[in-house]
């Protein structure tokens, strides 16, 4: 770790820093994240992208009076660096460590919490109206990606912001990425604004006044600056029309200019934008080659960026090479991903049927309502959205798909535990929110092979279906060379028993094999289930167990309330069934980051919490005895 960083324990060490230093800081924070990121894994190439910007808000803003909010926040490690954390920050993503976005518990400095994109204007406009109201003098910052401004959110906010409030900024961090290449016309649109001839001239005529005023006096130096920063307005129509004051667009790596920016953004009595040209991934070569893997990852090499390659392919890449195969046989299909053509695994698709792949934007909403359209006029879509981002799709899938029956495919990649990247993050709640609304269907594979059955029983289907898989790698099971449909609804029975049924949801089947072992060993019969359906339910197998056996167990990777295992009792219930029902799940808590075992083995998703819970429940039935005259007999209950 270089000196001047260690000298840095809250924004104040930073503004003593002259602009030497800071620029000597700026590269010392660049080399520590490499480094750091290296061991961790995290969000590298957003953070190296604002390393200046960071360093320019908190030398002209006071947190935590001022309040910076960060859109997703994926790029707040400086941030949190500069705000007290240095000393913790090797825990990052780590269990027990820093969270790897922003977190109002985490630290005073941190505004707002956040993980999924477009909520930065809104939330800020919240605080700055609250501001006015309360008569309150501090500033409200809001630093959005470009991506940021595909979402429908960040233009809702925008609608508003200037009827709501005079005094607001938004910093509009423009690096032409996404996490994949930034897409439509906002991306075009901020193109044209950074390649306009005028533009260009304003840009050379301030970098020479900043190139010139190198080595003068911090005075003089400001004052240049600001001519600078002035120098660059440059009316942006569309800002304007939202009644946003735009300044920019200028260079973010050239603190002088950003500093003096910020101190004349700060007395604007109108709300501001300022956009900011960044470079995702700088000082980094391997980032700067490979924007999207760098965009987030696990650990690498900090020479040269390698990383260990996977050993199994993922679920993302199972989901894609199925559509492809099943795209070619049925021209009606079409894919559809909210900007993440490469999280879903779509990429792998979108080269063979570049007609029939659509990359939407940050625009959950809008990708289900546009597939519904779609589903209209006979085409089969397929939306892939990971679970925890297909939140956003809630009403969309009730109001537009499953009313109207329209035959739109979910694929839920993620579903379940993320682990690293935390709650914001996490799969734990589409059992819940899918499985209440009519028409759908919801199905979730024990392994890579029936996922790709039941993508082809999906579009059998004339109605909506959705499919929910883990993050990772696969099981790794023989394939058959061609997907088949599945029956609908149908559980598949993988062993009898008559003591107790084990349910194993998906990819919690290994855990539900495991526990049946442990029962068998303990003296008990102990049926296991693969249930395929939690939508519809298979009631053919569950009142035939209900009827032979002591308890159920259900084992899902999901939120118990509301969940699969809800869906049993409700289903038992229903059919006059009093069997017991254990439920192995997420507890009604929002559940951290960490590994996913320790946090399984911590919130009790466990073979073990299984067996504890069931076994008095078993203890009740009496084993068979062998009674000499009248041989086999059981105390059954
Ligand atoms: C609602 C939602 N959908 C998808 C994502 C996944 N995601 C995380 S960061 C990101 C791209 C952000 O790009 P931008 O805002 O331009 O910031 P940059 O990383 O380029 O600095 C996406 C799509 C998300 N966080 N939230």
């Amino acid at each position: 770790m270089g000196t001047l960083l260690e000298t840095i324990h809250s924004p104040a060490d930073l503004k003593r820093l002259n602009f030497a230093q800071m620029a000597e800081l700026a590269e010392e924070i660049r080399d520590f994240l490499i480094q750091t990121l290296s061991k961790t894994g995290g969000h590298l190439g957003p953070n190296l992208g604002v390393v200046e910007l960071t360093l320019a808000l908190h030398t002209v803003f006071d947190t935590p009076q001022d309040k910076i909010l960060f859109d997703v926040s994926h790029q707040s490690y400086i941030h949190k660096i500069l705000t007290g954390r240095l000393d913790r920050f090797e825990t990052i993503r780590q269990p027990g460590g820093l969270n790897g976005f922003m977190l109002r518990t985490e630290s005073e400095h941190d505004a707002y919490g956040a993980g999924h994109a477009g909520t930065a204007l809104s939330a800020a406009l919240g605080m700055a109206v609250a501001r006015d109201l309360a008569g309150g003098s501090e500033h409200v910052i809001a630093v959005a990606g470009d991506a940021a401004f595909t979402n429908g959110i960040t233009f809702e906010a925008m609608n508003n912001i200037a009827a709501q409030t005079k005094r607001m900024i938004v910093v509009l961090n423009d690096n032409e990425w996404s996490i994949d290449r930034n897409v439509g016309a906002i991306a075009r649109y901020f193109h044209k604004i950074v390649t306009n001839e005028h533009y260009q001239n304003l840009h050379a005529s301030a970098k020479r006044i900043v190139e010139k005023i190198g080595g003068k006096t911090a005075v003089t130096l400001a004052r240049r600056a600001e001519e600078a920063a002035k120098s660059m307005l440059w009316p942006s129509i569309l800002f304007e029309e939202f009644g946003l004051e735009y300044f920019g667009p200028i260079d973010g790596h050239n603190l002088p200019l950003l500093v003096e920016s910020f101190k004349f953004l700060k007395s604007a009595n109108r709300p501001v934008l300022l956009h900011v040209l960044t470079q995702k991934g700088r000082g980094f070569q391997p980032a700067l080659d490979k924007q999207k893997k760098f965009h987030g990852l696990g650990p690498y090499d900090p020479e040269t960026g390698h990383t260990e390659p996977a050993g199994q392919p993922s679920y993302s890449e199972v989901f894609a090479n199925t559509l492809a195969a099943l795209a070619r046989e049925d021209e009606r299909i079409v894919a559809i991903t909210a900007a993440m053509p490469s999280g879903t695994g779509l990429d792998l698709f979108r080269p063979q049927f570049p007609k029939r792949y659509f990359d939407v934007g940050i625009a959950e909403e809008h990708a289900v309502v546009f597939a519904a359209g779609m589903a209209t006029r006979g085409f089969r879509p397929v939306c892939a959205i990971y679970s925890t981002f297909l939140q956003r799709g809630f009403d969309p899938i009730v109001h537009d798909v499953c009313l109207q029956k329209l035959p739109v495919l979910f694929c839920m990649d993620r579903a379940g535990l993320s682990g690293d990247d935390g709650p914001t993050h996490h799969g734990l709640f589409d059992i819940s929110y899918l499985r209440a609304i009519p028409e759908i269907v919801l199905m979730a594979p024990k392994d890579e092979d029936e996922l790709a059955d039941m993508m082809k029983t999906a579009f059998e289907l004339p109605g909506p279906s959705a499919i929910r898989y883990p993050r990772g790698a696969v099981v790794g099971v023989a394939r058959k060379a061609a997907a088949q449909a599945i029956p609908l609804g149908k559980a598949e029975v993988l062993q009898d028993g008559s003591d107790v049924a084990i349910l194993g949801l998906g990819t919690m089947m290994p855990l539900a094999r495991e526990l049946a072992v442990r029962l068998e060993n303990e003296g008990y019969s102990a049926a296991v289930v693969n249930p395929r359906f939690v939508k519809p339910l298979d009631l053919e197998m569950l009142e035939k167990y209900s009827k032979r056996v002591a308890a159920f167990v259900t084992f899902e990777d999901h939120a118990k309330m509301g969940g699969f295992g809800s869906a049993v009792i409700e289903a038992l219930q229903e059919m006059g069934s009093v069997v017991p029902v254990v439920r192995i799940g997420w507890p009604d808590q929002f559940i951290e980051h960490g590994k996913v075992d320790d946090l399984r083995a911590k919130h009790g998703v466990t073979v073990d919490e299984a067996q504890a819970q069931v076994l008095p429940l078993l203890a009740r039935r009496q084993r068979p005895v062998l009674v000499a005259s009248q041989g086999l007999e059981s105390g059954v209950l």
